[in-house]
C-alpha cells in the first residue's frame, strides 16, 4: 500500500483492504517494505479493525451489486475522515462489495456520522479527479436498453465548488454537475445505454480536482449514492406490446363475426 501521499492534513489516513480467509485462522502481519531514504522512520499504525464482509444480493430491478454502498468496511466511531479504498482492489475480494477501485489514488468511503450521505449511512466521496475511479461490471442482455440511475452530493466537508461527477455505462458518458435545488444536498443523475454484451461497466470519476476551503490540501469531491441500472422498455418489448394488442382486435373481430353470422 502506498502511503505516499496523504489524503488530508491531520497527518494521517485510514485505510482498508480485504482478503478471503482460507482457514480458520490467519495471520495479519504489517511490514515496512523500506523503501524510505531515512531508514530509521517510517509509518505510524494505530487502530486495526477486521470485519466479516458480506456481498448483498442484488435487487430485482436492479443489476448493480451494493450500489446504495451500505456493506463496506468498518468504520471507527472516531473516523472523522471516512476510510480509503485504495488502488487495484479486484472485485471478487473487494473491501467495497462488488466495486473495484481502477484508478492508482484512492477514493474515500465516509458514513453519516461525519458526512452528508444522500442515502442511508455510507456513500463514496470521489477524490483526484479522474485518477479516482470507481466501477462495476453488472450483468445486461446485449441490445437491450438500461437507464444507469445515482444520486450525486456534496459530503458537507467545506469541499470547493465545482463539484462535478463523470458517470460511464458501455459507451455512454456523461458529465454532471452539481447544482443542488434550494437546501437540498443531493440531485439525481440519470443515463441511458444500450448494452452490447452480457456485462457492462458502469464506473464514477470526480470532474474536478477538489480541496476542502479551509485547509486548501485535503482532498474532497462530489458523493456518489444509490446506484441503480434498470432496464427500461427496448424496441423488442415495445414490438411484443404492439402485436399484443393486434392479437386482441383479431380475436374481437372474429367473435363478432361469428355473433352476426
Ligand atoms: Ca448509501
Amino acid at each position: 500500500m502506498d502511503l505516499q501521499t496523504l489524503y488530508s492534513v491531520q497527518g494521517w489516513d485510514s485505510y482498508t483492504w480485504a482478503f478471503r480467509a482460507d482457514q480458520e485462522r490467519v495471520e495479519l502481519g504489517f511490514g515496512n517494505p523500506g523503501m524510505e531514504e531515512d531508514p530509521t522512520c517510517g509509518p505510524i499504525l494505530d487502530n486495526i479493525a477486521v470485519k466479516k464482509l458480506f456481498t448483498p444480493d442484488p435487487a430485482q430491478d436492479n443489476a448493480v451489486i451494493n450500489g446504495d454502498f451500505e456493506e463496506g468496511p468498518w468504520m471507527f466511531a472516531d473516523a472523522t475522515l471516512g476510510v480509503l479504498l485504495p488502488t487495484n482492489l479486484e472485485q471478487d475480494i473487494s473491501p467495497l462489495p462488488g466495486w473495484t477501485v481502477e484508478s492508482n489514488r484512492a477514493v474515500r468511503y465516509v458514513d453519516s456520522d461525519h458526512y452528508t450521505v444522500p442515502q442511508g449511512k455510507r456513500a463514496v466521496e470521489l477524490l483526484s479527479g479522474k485518477e479516482g475511479i470507481i466501477a462495476q461490471m453488472v450483468p445486461t442482455a446485449p441490445e437491450r436498453q438500461y437507464s444507469l440511475t445515482f444520486a450525486v452530493g456534496s459530503a458537507g466537508d467545506s469541499c470547493q465548488a465545482p463539484l462535478a461527477v463523470m458517470a460511464f455505462a458501455g459507451d455512454q458518458a456523461e458529465n454532471f454537475h452539481y447544482l443542488p435545488v434550494g437546501n437540498a444536498t443531493r440531485m439525481p443523475g440519470n443515463l441511458t445505454f444500450t448494452a452490447r454484451a452480457e456485462r457492462t461497466r458502469v464506473a464514477f470519476y470526480s470532474v474536478y480536482y477538489n480541496t476542502r476551503s479551509d485547509d486548501h490540501s485535503s482532498l474532497c469531491g462530489p458523493v456518489v449514492d444509490e446506484v441503480k441500472v434498470v432496464s427500461v422498455s427496448s424496441a423488442a418489448g415495445t414490438g411484443g406490446a404492439q402485436f399484443a394488442r393486434r392479437f386482441v382486435l383479431v380475436a374481437f373481430t372474429v367473435v363478432s363475426m361469428v355473433l352476426l353470422a
